[in-house]
């Protein structure tokens, strides 16, 4: 029955952490996969998340299932995170959070009623783009087609986008990244922002929004800027929250998918069905991270101090950015990775090619996706001249 499968190669991105641990170079550097680090390299649990867990060992009286939509108290302190404490799609009560296994599993519960509920429907995806977005929405069924993101001069190519969606035929839904874009780091200003408003508009698309790194960028209400003009203006959006970044609960698979709809009888009328298909794909999602978000979100202290780590990790990767361009300073390269103090979020698009890749990581020890994507959280300050001086030796 089995002989015909053959073997394939695993996540490209996920495999670097493997190969990172391998190396016994005592100089490596890991600027692979998108975990936060902070100066010594480390991925902590936050302060105010193992308060919360504790709140919960001690005061969790049940392990019965949570129901397709989950904890009830996420979806009340998400919703706000997201669209906005005095969010009008809010108080207009026409907005729904399903939980989900982390916001991989918003997007496939987004993907799955995409292929139902508007059958024959395709999604566009930026050019590039995270790579799991590619065979998530081809799994679940759907045409997958894209639109240009970065020229060739590593520089975001608005116009091109823009041209490119404004091609895609009505009704069709078009993958937007809320911000601190993956894998390049390029965002949109307010202005372009309003642009896509009003392309999205103007064709009649749906606008599902990726939104994995809130509070990364330039801050919790900043980073929302586009999901919520979106929201607000628009009749039906789709976004996708991942908790896993700015709550550092990775891997308690915590994320939301939220359903804007018209009116309160449209988006009930979503909601239902929502529900069976996350019943359908894993019946109720995974309790902890999500009670750990509630937690946090409701107590007014235990939130002050989760704004304050997440504004710390936030300093710390914009501070990089710069001090790193600076380092390159007396290499005379500055100038030409000026783009890395200017981009947003995690991931940094340095230009490198996959070869210059292949030389850092085989001369240097230093580890970055093959497509010249670098987290610039692995930086810090022991390693800043090092990854400074391997740039300037590969790109000579
Ligand atoms: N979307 C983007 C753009 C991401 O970079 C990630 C990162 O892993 C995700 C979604 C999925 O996040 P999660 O780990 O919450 O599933
Ligand atoms: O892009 C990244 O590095 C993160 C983590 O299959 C990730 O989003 C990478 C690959 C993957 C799942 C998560």
């Amino acid at each position: 029955m089995f002989e015909h499968i053959k073997r394939v190669p695993g996540d490209p991105i996920l495999g670097l952490i493997d190969a990172f641990n391998k190396d016994t170079n005592p100089n490596k550097v890991d600027l692979g996969v998108g975990v936060y680090r902070d100066d010594h390299g480390t991925t902590p649990i936050m302060r105010a998340v193992k308060e919360a867990e504790a709140l919960l060992v001690k005061n969790e009286t049940t392990k019965a299932y949570i129901g397709s939509h989950g904890d009830p108290r996420f979806g009340k302190a998400v919703l706000p995170m997201v669209l906005g404490d005095d969010s009008p799609v809010l108080a207009a009560n026409r907005a729904s959070g399903t939980q989900a296994p982390g916001g991989t599993g918003a997007l496939r519960l987004a993907a799955d009623f995409i292929r139902v509920h508007l059958p024959g429907k395709g999604i566009w995806l930026s050019d590039p783009t995270w790579p799991n977005h590619l065979g998530l929405f081809e799994g679940a069924g759907l045409k997958v087609g894209k639109y240009p993101y970065v020229d060739a001069e590593n520089r975001l190519d608005f116009p091109a986008m823009m041209d490119a969606i404004r091609q895609i035929p009505a009704g069709n839904v078009v993958l937007l990244h809320a911000c601190c874009h993956n894998p390049s780091g390029f965002d949109l200003s307010a202005e372009q922002w309003q642009t896509v408003l009003d392309v999205v508009r103007e064709r009649d698309l749906l606008p599902l929004v990726d939104f994995a790194y809130q509070g990364f960028g330039d801050g919790l209400e900043e980073d929302a800027y586009g999901a919520r003009l979106l929201a607000e203006q628009l009749d039906e959006v789709l976004i996708t929250s991942s908790c896993s970044k700015n709550f550092g609960i990775y891997r308690e698979r915590t994320g939301c998918l939220i359903a804007v709809a018209k009116d309160t009888e449209q988006m009930e009328n979503v909601r239902s069905q929502l529900a069976i298909t996350a019943r359908e794909n894993y019946s109720n999602p995974p309790a902890h991270g999500g009670a750990i978000v509630a937690e946090i979100l409701e107590s007014a202290e235990l939130a002050a101090m989760w704004r304050a780590e997440l504004t710390e990790m936030r300093d710390r990767i914009n501070g990089l950015r710069r001090d790193f361009v600076e380092a390159l300073q007396p290499f005379g390269l500055a100038e030409k990775f000026a783009c890395i103090a200017e981009q947003r979020g995690m991931f940094s698009y340095t230009g490198l090619s996959p070869e210059q890749v292949e030389t850092l990581r085989s001369e240097f020890g230093i580890y970055m996706v093959k497509s010249g994507r670098a987290n610039v959280a692995g930086l810090s300050r022991d390693n800043l001249a090092y990854v400074a001086k391997a740039f300037a030796a590969v790109s000579s």
